[in-house]
């Protein structure tokens, strides 16, 4: 995502990719050892994700691509936000060894994205619509996520959506932070 908000808004950064399980250089900088982790001028860390997102906006010589004072739009970039997470926690529980994974905790999981899904989905054109900004790169950023980590059966039960990123994901800045595995 932040690869994503960073190439919209013109920025110049670069891309370290990193095994974040065994990164323990990344504890000095940030002691939750998670990525997204922005180092600024080799010194600074900015992190998370949606520190990064204002850190890039507010650099940017672009028109801000934030939500300002629209709470019904930064409520939704938190719902995608949170939808990327619940599959991110579902991809984790699905890989725990037989003895530690718990089908009940997967299932609430899948229930959580699948409801998410369809409330965004009878909604769908609040974020669809309208010029280009964070909401919308957070939401393609979040369906191509669950693609790669869960299933695409969603792009049957979410019509609108499908069509909407299917024509967003052409954008250069999805291509270019695709991961190639
Ligand atoms: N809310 C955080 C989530 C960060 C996060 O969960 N990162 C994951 C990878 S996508 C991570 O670093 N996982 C390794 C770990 O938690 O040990 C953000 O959006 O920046």
């Amino acid at each position: 995502m932040t690869h994503v908000v960073g190439t919209e808004l013109g920025v110049d950064f670069k891309d370290q990719i990193i095994d974040v399980y065994n990164a323990e250089f990344l504890d000095e900088l940030n002691p939750l050892r998670q990525i997204p982790t922005l180092v600024v001028n080799d010194e600074t860390a900015i992190f998370d994700s949606r520190s990064i997102f204002a850190y890039f906006d507010a650099i940017s010589k672009k028109p801000s691509i934030l939500p300002g004072d629209d709470f019904e739009q930064a409520t939704r970039i938190s719902l995608f936000l949170g939808l990327t997470e619940a599959c991110l926690q579902y991809r984790m529980a699905s890989v725990l060894p037989d003895k530690e994974r718990s089908e009940t905790s997967i299932q609430k999981l899948l229930v959580r994205i699948n409801r998410t899904l369809d409330y965004i989905e009878r909604n769908a054109e609040k974020t669809t619509s309208g010029n280009l900004r964070l909401e919308q790169m957070v939401a393609a950023c979040a369906l191509e996520y669950i693609d790669y980590r869960y299933s695409n059966a969603w792009r049957d039960r979410c019509p609108k959506l499908d069509a909407w990123v299917t024509q967003f994901s052409a954008r250069a800045s999805m291509i270019n932070s695709r991961p190639s595995e």
